[in-house]
């Protein structure tokens, strides 16, 4: 039992006030947490792209006063009454997307898509049981996908939190908690990548660089890694790339370069960045027959257009959330492969700060200039 079992913590988190404004750290109240939930302190977390549009406003998936963050690993410090699986010190990480292990989905061995994800408008920002657990200056703050890890301590329902090996290093496992998974898992799960076969992987950071990952561990021949951004290919070969495309070195469209170079298009294409016109080239760049996967989160509202004729001509328009992995099943075995080397996690990090330079590492993600930052408390 933790001494601070049962009490309201007092701790150190990032607030976003308000859409767009820079996260101002606060000290907040983290309440204890309620039956079906746990508390967790958190050790490392990482930055992703949602936090920064979450920021922006720009995703279905906020409401202010609120503490963001959702990818982290930490130990759990208590439990809720009504928890059997998470004891005090258990390593876990936190997962945006629930497995509560008893909708139809989650009975399922091929859907990830667990119901307790389907939130309506009025519960964005709150637990399942309708309410929040953080204050700041008297206001209720409003959780951040379930798992607002930009706080030193935060609770989480037990569907949300995935335990790991107390070997592993939480800081750097911190990162399958949501990009690194959400690009590997792509090939591996939402396209299943035959060996041999011929990819394109449309935007190089965290989710891109994963999908590349996911891609060679697939057995794929040929590895196109696609960025505007040229300082992207020295890392994108690290990770298997084996042909950087720069779209602004061509007067083509990309899809018309990718099509040439391989005869017919690409085996299978993703995109990785949520851009419309981006997740069209990634379609137009499959070969009929093919299949291109949407993994990037476009900003709210966002369409696309297509050509009809690119499906009749067999092709397979796919996507997914956390690249298909069922957090509880499949994360153990990916922090296992991170450990006997068989993933690679080092690579991902660019840059580790304090939870101080949060606003910082926004603009450096914003710009180009890192693929992953890791935030500590202290
Ligand atoms: C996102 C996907 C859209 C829902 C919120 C989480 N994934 C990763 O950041
Ligand atoms: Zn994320």
């Amino acid at each position: 039992m933790s001494v601070t079992q049962g009490k309201v913590i007092k701790c150190k988190a990032a607030v976003a006030w308000a859409k767009d404004e820079p996260l101002s750290i606060e000290e907040i109240e983290v309440d204890p947490p309620k039956d079906g939930e746990v508390r967790v302190k958190i050790m490392a977390t990482g930055v992703c792209h949602t936090d920064v549009s979450g920021k922006r406003g720009i995703l279905p998936y906020v409401r202010f006063p609120a503490v963001l963050g959702h990818e982290a690993a930490g130990v759990v410090e208590s439990v809720g009454s009504a928890v059997t699986s998470f004891n005090v010190g258990d390593h876990v990480l936190t997962i945006f997307l629930p497995q509560c292990q008893e909708c139809v989905a989650c009975k399922s061995p091929d859907q990830n898509l667990c119901e307790k994800f389907m939130v309506s408008p009025e519960a964005v920002g709150l637990l399942f049981d309708g309410t929040t657990r953080m204050k700041c200056k008297g206001k209720s703050l409003y959780h951040f996908l379930g798992t607002s890890t930009y706080s030193e301590y935060t609770v989480v329902d037990q569907s949300q939190v995935v335990k790991v090996s107390k070997e592993a290093p939480l800081d750097k496992i911190s990162i399958l908690s949501c990009g690194v998974s959400t690009g590997y898992g792509s090939p591996i799960k939402i396209c299943k990548v035959k060996p041999g076969s011929t990819c394109a992987v449309f935007g190089l950071g965290t989710v891109g660089l994963g999908a590349v990952m996911g891609c060679r561990v697939q057995g794929a021949k040929r590895i196109f890694g696609v960025d505007i951004n040229k300082d992207k290919e020295e890392i994108a070969r690290t990770f298997g790339v084996t042909d950087f495309l720069n779209p602004k070195d061509h007067q083509k469209p990309i899809h018309e370069i990718l099509i040439e170079a391989t005869g017919a298009g690409c085996d299978y294409t993703f995109e990785c960045i949520g851009v419309p016109e981006v997740l069209q080239s990634a379609l137009n760049a499959c070969k009929p027959g093919g299949q291109s996967a949407i993994v990037g989160v476009p900003a709210e509202g966002k369409t696309v257009t297509f050509d009809p004729y690119k499906l009749l001509y067999s092709r397979v328009w796919t996507g997914g959330f956390y690249g298909g992995f069922k957090p509880k099943d499949d994360i153990p075995g990916l922090v296992e492969d991170y450990m006997k080397k068989k993933i690679m996690l080092d690579e991902f990090i660019s840059t580790s700060m304090s939870i101080e330079e949060v606003n910082k590492s926004f603009d450096l993600l914003l710009q180009g200039k890192i693929i992953k930052a890791l935030l500590y408390f202290n």
